[in-house]
């Protein structure tokens, strides 16, 4: 049990804590009902601090001793699924910028790797995938990434996080993103010991239109993944697509933890 836990079993400390949720409550509400409250506060979102590298990260999928992506800072934590629980198999997102590029690390735990589509912006969704929105404007960019590797990018209409039903995408947008994936474990054949698969990516953000982003930039950003298997979809988790939407900040401090000269501090 946490100390956290322990504090809210003692019975004397309920009438406080009760007090306190009550003050906050009505604090909601007004702040709800209030029309001049900033646009965000009707619109709850989660920061993503992005840590910035140094030099270019090599996208070879050569995890082994890549101290850039050993910081837990910039990441997702562990994808939550439709109950908010977090989502088996685990499954998590880093993020890092530098180089005029954002990186992605995504990590996903899965015992049946399938995937078969190789074609560009063909449905990869069919296979174990990643897709990732980007909306640093007001057009929503979707890269979805396969277990194979395999691209698939459009830009859309929509908001954030919106349903395909919603949204008109044209593909021949291109990301230019490159992609390395390290599988551990064996494609479309069940019953052996799969374990993961992992992604590395770089995305060049003038393929975004924010060729002058810099620290303290903001990019709306949500990701989704869905676990697929021989039989087909499976469990599915995210980040950032409802409420609260998220929003990669770029962040002036490096993942050895030095900041920029000159830069603005993170609080
Ligand atoms: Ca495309
Ligand atoms: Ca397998
Ligand atoms: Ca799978």
């Amino acid at each position: 049990m946490t100390e956290g836990q322990k504090v809210l079993r003692h019975p004397a400390l309920w009438i406080p804590i009760a007090l306190a949720t009550a003050a906050c409550l009505g604090i909601a509400i007004k702040r709800s009902n209030d029309a001049r409250a900033p646009s965000r506060d009707a619109h709850p979102f989660v920061e993503l601090h992005a840590p910035r590298v140094d030099h270019a990260i090599a996208i070879d999928a050569e995890m082994d001793g890549k101290k850039v992506w050993e910081s837990e800072a910039g990441s997702t934590g562990v994808f939550k699924d439709s109950r908010g629980i977090g989502m088996v198999p685990y499954t998590e997102a880093k993020v890092r910028w530098g180089e005029r590029m954002l990186y992605f690390w995504l990590y996903a735990g899965d015992l049946d790797l399938e995937g078969s589509v190789t074609d560009p912006d063909g449905p990869i969704d069919l296979d174990d995938s990643f897709h990732i929105e980007l909306a640093p404007d007001d057009r929503v960019y979707t890269i979805e990434v396969s277990v194979l590797g395999t691209l698939a990018d459009a830009v859309c209409t929509g908001t954030l996080g919106a349903a395909a039903s919603e949204r008109h995408c044209d593909a021949h947008w291109q990301s230019g993103a490159s992609v390395a994936v390290d599988r551990d474990g064996t494609l479309n054949r069940v019953g052996d010991n799969d374990e993961e698969w992992i992604v590395e990516m770089a995305i060049p953000l003038s393929s975004l239109g924010m060729e002058k982003a810099g620290a303290g930039s903001r990019i709306p950003f949500a990701i989704r993944r869905c676990d697929v298997g021989a039989r087909g979809p499976g469990a599915c988790g995210s980040f950032g697509m409802g409420e609260p939407r998220g929003e990669i900040v770029l962040d002036p401090t490096s993942v050895d933890g030095v900041q920029l000269a000159g830069a603005p501090g993170r609080r």
